[in-house]
């Protein structure tokens, strides 16, 4: 029985799993830093308790300092969330030694798909497709320079420890894959302590869509349908939307039970994501495993009506999995935008402060999780994420018509947003046909970036630019009186110079 859960998170997703919390009775213990003090989560839980400084790695990355407090105030669980320590495996391993469940995968499937090496491997041994590419790290240049080369230009090369993008190159020519080879290593060697790299076949043009799962501790897998994340910027997800307007219902099923094998491959317990390139001809490929709850998640929640928190936590106190694939339909059609603390029209800058006003949207089809309220001041430690909007339709048209008409009710003053920019995606012409994969936001740059100093017309502009010609002439007449005009001044042909 899990009778009280300490949420080792702050922000939105600290909300989310409190809420469900609160409606299975379980009493909830927020942790927080020094700059979380005005959180909502800390009001929102039943206890709270400071864990130290602001910056994350003195505060919410306190493996121990967490677990003490655990322990004190008699946790029977942990969430971790997403993000900070929802995929150390160290951690999952302390919480198990300390008689403290939890919520999430063993320490053991952590370690085994946060090495994508190892994953890659598993994968391969149960049959789920992987892309094209080498199952053994690289161990010298010679030995890198003939890999590469058997599987052909263009490849990726990637790192064992990675994920997300870093510790990645993209090797279009013989001569890069030396360069590349070092720039990858010292990457990786950097942000993971491990420069272990791999080679695979580069997909051009992918979409990124996952798998949702579910596995409780007897075995049983079902998944719960895909999430469309192609809408990314530097390997941040922006917009997600279920289903994807790419795959047919064969494919889903096909792609599902892939999802599911996976997941089974590696005795896998909770709730985790198989995510997937897929290229235009609908060939799909294994990427890798989050071994945790998404940022993304309420779109399925909102397509197949199950609560994937509430799920976890059953899943994590034993429990058998009630849910049946058969139960599981996508019911319409669901799309999440993230709002950002930042400024899409500079460089997407964060744009961290007082919140001065807050109106969020409400209506039917709208769901909002959020954590920021009027007057509350943002962090400059933390993720800028400052709110999910979600929205459902009877099918993906509505759906687009409910997320522009929530955005259009959304007021953040106080702060940058990344609402207008969201708009301008809401509006895209391939964005609406459904029509797109992972360049999308990079084609578009000049509609996305819109960047206006002001409102002018090109009538305006075409105005501007004779009057400074008219002035240019009249210049020279000034200055050498003889010279004669070559034609006719533009200033006069817009109608406003002397007839
Ligand atoms: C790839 C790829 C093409 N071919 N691997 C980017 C993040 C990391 N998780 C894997 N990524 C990619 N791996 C092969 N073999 C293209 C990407 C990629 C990408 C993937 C998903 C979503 C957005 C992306 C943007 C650029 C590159």
């Amino acid at each position: 029985m899990i009778k009280k859960v300490l949420v080792a998170n702050r922000g939105e997703i600290a909300l989310r799993v409190m809420r469900s919390c609160r409606e299975m009775g379980i009493s909830t213990v927020a942790v927080f830093s020094a700059a979380d003090r005005t959180s909502q989560h800390v009001r929102y839980a039943d206890e709270a308790y400071p864990i130290g400084p602001a910056p994350s790695n003195e505060s919410y990355l306190k493996m121990e300092k967490i677990l003490e407090v655990a322990k004190k105030c008699q946790a029977d669980a942990i969430h971790p969330g997403y993000g900070f320590l929802s995929e150390n495996a160290l951690f999952s391993q302390r919480c198990r030694e300390e008689g403290i469940i939890f919520i999430g995968p063993s320490p053991e499937v952590i370690n085994t798909m946060g090495d994508k090496i190892s994953a890659r491997e598993k994968m391969v041994d149960s049959g789920v497709p992987v892309v094209p590419g080498t199952n053994d790290k690289l161990i010298s240049d010679e030995q890198a320079i003939k890999v590469v080369l058997d599987i052909g230009l263009p490849v990726m090369i990637k790192a064992s420890a990675g994920g997300g993008g870093k510790g990645m190159r993209l090797v279009k020519e013989e001569k890069e894959i030396l360069p590349s080879l070092r720039g990858a290593r010292s990457e990786a060697k950097a942000a993971f302590g491990n420069d272990t790299v791999y080679v695979e076949k580069f997909v051009t043009n992918p979409h990124h869509i996952e798998f949702q799962i579910l596995a409780d501790s007897f075995g049983h897998v079902i998944h719960l349908c895909e999430r469309e994340c192609s809408v990314q910027r530097r390997h941040q997800k922006i917009v997600e939307e279920t289903p994807s307007p790419l795959l047919t219902p064969e494919i889903r099923e096909q792609m599902g039970r892939h999802a599911v094998q996976a997941a089974r491959s590696v005795g896998y317990e909770g709730a985790g994501t198989i995510e997937f390139l897929v290229d235009n001809d609908l060939n799909y490929y294994f990427l890798e495993m989050n071994t945790r709850l998404q940022v993304e998640h309420p779109i399925t929640e909102r397509v197949t009506g199950v609560d994937l928190v509430k799920e976890q936590i059953r899943i994590a106190a034993g429990e058998h999995l009630k849910i049946k694939q058969s139960d599981i339909i996508q019911q319409g059609h669901a799309i999440e935008c993230r709002i950002y603390a930042e400024d899409p029209d500079n460089n997407f800058m964060p744009s961290p402060g007082k919140i001065r006003h807050l109106t969020e949207p409400l209506g039917l089809g709208v769901r909002v999780d959020g954590y920021v309220y009027e007057g509350y001041e943002i962090p400059i430690y933390y993720d800028p994420m400052i709110s999910k909007l979600i929205v459902w339709g009877a099918h993906r048209n509505e759906a687009i018509e409910v997320m522009k008409r929530a955005l259009h009710e959304y007021k953040i003053t106080g702060i940058k947003t990344s609402i207008p920019f969201l708009e301008r995606i809401m509006e895209n012409t391939d964005f609406i046909l459904g029509q797109y994969d992972t360049g999308l936001i990079e084609n578009n740059r000049d509609t996305l970036f819109n960047i206006k100093v002001c409102n002018l017309s090109c009538q305006d502009v075409s105005i501007m630019v004779a009057y400074v010609d008219h002035l240019r002439r009249r210049d020279k007449q000034l200055e050498h009186p003889s010279t004669p005009q070559p034609s006719e001044s533009a200033w006069k042909k817009t109608g406003r110079g002397k007839r």
